[in-house]
């Protein structure tokens, strides 16, 4: 880099955009600037990329989120001039990090599925595997989060406030999209996927709704401004905001209109450059393109391509089948019945007519497919893809593609043996796993840079970084003292720095010596954040009646957003905060056990969470989480897993070993065979302690404001509800392993040595969760398409 020139474009954008030399400019612009900089030094690169790439099969990820987080620190990092940069900024007196922290966080995801597209997109480009991510630019990302007197306020996530750097809007590449009774334009903005060690460079194509025309000027200069700026409002109103739900479904028409929105558009672009390199040759279209959709939310991309090859470009229906089942592909998050998305026909008839024909044909011609196959009514009924007025978009899903999978092998499994029982049995062939991963460049190399060094200096060599599985190179250090000591050094500097961090954004003190023991996820009663703010109480309980036990001082860290309706969700955050109050505020506890449940848990604060955890939390029910990859980060920072037998907790401690981990409670077999039968109740009244916590959400002990969710949590755990059995998550039943586990770990945390060793064979045999591997798993087994070096 030659970084003279560097310093002299920064200038010129500064002085160029604001107006401004380095010394009178505010750090959004210093960052503003800084990122464009960059940009203008990879823009041939990414040319070059898609050039390459467009000479043969390629990949395409559709998915109505992407988790991204910031873009600048893990840029600068994947380019390898991270400290070049660094350098430069300091001679201009800037410090790199007060720039790195001013980004904010690009949140176009709820959880875990957004951010594994994200994490797909890092490693498509670090392994020259030629995918595209197809998606909406929302407006507004997912709810910035706020705690007022321990109840969470949701406020709009402006992330663009201060422009967006890191896209390029194409206006050239813009298509209309067709609903019924509306028209409008689709918007590509393209960011770059800046691949590590590698000169390839992906693209991210996120689509921004835009009316076909600003405003009606006719209307404007007859004075009836808001009718003016109607159109344009609906037509923005697509891409405005992302739903912030996750695992439940709501049939909203504005969700409908989003899908088909991104889905249309990038079928369209697609099409349109196929086009352009192949004529009408369409029989050649399974060839060139393989599509991934994520979950079932891009599910309507099946009828939509049919759409484009039968009406459009006036193929038979059974060439149109044949190319569209060759070319997609599906993958499934959930286990959850509710989170099965379904659409009531009459949306779709509204909103997409010439789509739900299509669909009618497809499950017409499905029927009579099972039909000859002899199959029962009943068994027809259960497949069909319309029934009872809906479209189930999950059966569509796995008729419309080739290949269906979960993403952590328990997760397959249950799927080929319980819940797509009968899909498997009609399409044994099309069911597969592939065990999702995190990229180890934004989950240690950036977010860890003093273990990763180490790591390096171990190795002799960081080429861990790319081939994850070098990391079982550690394992000769497992009984070498300097080596383990040092680890513990390292831990204990990344615990001093989330304190300080944690001071500042939540105004409390913890102590960097005490035991940092961290749940961060999505707030969802089957993960069970309540079971762990039982097992505090417990432990609060027993200390105040014995103060003279003696345990590892303990942090219990929680971070999590609720959807905005979901009021269970919500309670559960307000009674973990008056937990912590009661325990922070109490004298005689309080320099041993500590809560804090952080506010507006996203991507940059999980940065500082993993490498700082000491235990970290993995304990829904077993069955239910499909994999969970917040498990993997953990994992790969040196943290050992307190968790249950579920999603790829059953992998994690196949690698590395059940004796690095804690793991208890019923497994999936148990659940099943006491499901019908369970009674919370007997639990609730034999098992020591547990009655005496889940009082206290109607003893008067804590205070719920008068809104009664805290009865509703006591209600849910002892009577049920119309919609489910009592403790339909099966607390209870896990709530006395759950403590003896809790108890293991204190007692393995007290041998200093013994514990690093823990957390060394965690990060040792961490080399199967690369997101790299899985990856390269799609790229061969399902999509058919190589690695190209630009
Ligand atoms: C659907 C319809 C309407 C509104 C919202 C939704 C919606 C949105 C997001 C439904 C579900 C989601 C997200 C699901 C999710 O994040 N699932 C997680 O996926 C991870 C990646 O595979 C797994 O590791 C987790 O186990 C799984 O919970």
């Amino acid at each position: 880099m030659d970084t003279k020139e560097f310093k002299i474009t920064i200038e010129r954008i500064l002085k160029t955009n604001y107006g401004k030399s380095i010394d009178k400019a505010k750090d959004y612009e210093k960052y503003n600037a800084l990122s464009k900089a960059v940009m203008g030094t990879i823009i041939d690169n990414w040319d070059k990329t898609a050039e390459v790439y467009a000479k043969g099969k390629q990949a395409y990820y559709l998915s109505a989120e992407f988790l991204m987080g910031r873009a600048l620190g893990n840029n600068l990092m994947n380019l390898g001039i991270y400290d070049e940069v660094k350098k430069v900024l300091e001679e201009l007196k800037i410090n790199i990090n007060d720039i790195e922290e001013i980004e904010e966080d690009v949140g176009l995801g709820n959880g875990g599925l957004g951010r594994l597209a994200a994490c797909f997109m890092d490693s498509s480009a670090a392994t020259n595997i030629p995918l595209t991510g197809y998606g909406i630019r929302y407006s507004h990302g997912l709810f910035k989060q706020s705690f007022k007197e321990g109840f969470q306020i949701e406020q709009a996530d402006n992330w663009l406030k201060y422009g967006d750097p890191w896209s390029i809007r194409c206006e050239d590449d813009a298509v209309i999209v067709e609903f019924g009774d509306e028209k409008v334009k689709a918007i590509p903005y393209d960011t770059p996927i800046i691949g590590y060690g590698t000169n390839n460079i992906n693209k991210l194509r996120l689509f921004k709704a835009e009316p076909l025309q600003d405003f009606d000027f006719e209307l404007f200069n007859s004075q009836e401004y808001t009718e003016a700026v109607k159109e344009k409002n609906k037509a923005e109103d697509i891409s405005r905001v992302l739903y912030p739900n996750d695992s439940t479904v709501e049939g909203k028409m504005l969700r409908l209109k989003q899908q088909y929105f991104f889905v249309s558009a990038a079928l369209k672009d697609l099409v349109r450059s196929f086009k352009k390199q192949h004529g009408n040759s369409f029989e050649l279209f399974k060839d060139y393109h393989a599509i991934q959709l994520n979950d079932t939310h891009p599910v309507v991309a099946i009828p939509e391509l049919m759409r484009i090859l039968i009406d459009e470009e006036k193929l038979s229906y059974d060439k149109a089948w044949e190319i569209t089942v060759a070319t997609f592909s599906y993958t499934n998050h959930t286990i959850l019945r509710e989170a099965l998305e379904e659409w009531d026909i009459e949306l779709y008839k509204k909103i997409i007519p010439s789509v739900y024909k299509i669909v009618k044909e497809i499950d017409k011609r499905f029927i009579r497919i099972l039909g000859q196959k002899k199959y029962s009514y009943e068994k027809i009924n259960s497949m069909k893809i319309i029934y009872k007025g809906r479209i189930r978009m999950a059966w569509l899903a796995i008729h419309g593609t080739h290949a269906t999978n979960g993403v952590a092998e328990l997760h397959t499994d249950i799927l080929k043996n319980q819940e797509l029982k009968d899909w498997y049995e009609l399409y044994p062939d099309r069911f597969l796993n592939k065990t999702n991963g995190i990229t180890p460049r934004r989950w240690l190399a950036f977010c860890n840079k003093e273990l990763s060094a180490f790591i390096t200096e171990l190795l002799g060599s960081d080429n861990w970084i790319t081939d994850l599985s070098a990391l079982k190179g550690l394992e000769k250090y497992i009984d070498d003292k300097v080596v383990l000591n040092k680890f513990l050094e390292i831990k204990q500097l990344k615990k001093e720095q989330l304190a300080v961090y944690i001071n500042k954004n939540e105004k409390i003190e913890i102590d960097p010596n005490s035991l940092f023991d961290i749940q961060i996820k999505r707030l969802h009663e089957y993960k069970r954040q309540l079971l762990n703010a039982f097992g505090i109480l417990d432990l609060y309980f027993r200390l105040k009646e014995n103060p003279q036990i003696d345990i590892v001082p303990r942090t219990f860290i929680f971070g999590a957003k609720a959807a905005p309706g979901y009021l269970r969700a919500k309670g559960i955050i307000k009674f973990v905060n008056e937990i912590a109050n009661l325990i922070n505020n109490d004298a005689e506890i309080n320099n041993k056990i500590k809560v804090v449940f952080v506010q507006n848990y996203r991507v940059s604060y999980g940065e500082k969470l993993f490498p700082a955890a000491d235990i970290s939390e993995q304990i829904s029910t077993a069955g239910k989480e499909a994999s969970g990859t917040g498990n993997m980060k953990f994992m790969l920072n040196g943290t050992p897993t307190i968790g249950t037998y579920d999603g790829a907790n059953v992998e994690i401690v196949q690698e590395a070993g059940e004796e690095n981990n804690f793991i208890f409670g019923a497994r999936v077999e148990e659940i099943e065979k006491i499901k019908d039968t369970y009674s919370p109740k007997e639990y609730y009244e034999t098992v020591t302690g547990l009655k005496r916590v889940v009082d206290t959400l109607i003893d008067g002990t804590f205070d719920d404001g008068d809104t009664g969710m805290f009865e509703e949590l006591y209600n849910s755990l002892l009577e049920g509800a119309s919609w489910h059995s009592p403790d339909n998550y099966f607390i209870f039943r896990d709530f006395a392993d759950y403590r003896d586990a809790q108890n293991k770990v204190d007692k393995a945390y007290k041998d200093r040595l013994n514990w690093a060793k823990k957390c060394l064979m965690n990060i040792a045999n961490a080399g199967k969760f690369s997101s790299d591997r899985t990856i390269l798993e799609y790229a061969k087994e399902i999509w058919k398409v190589e690695a190209k070096q630009a």
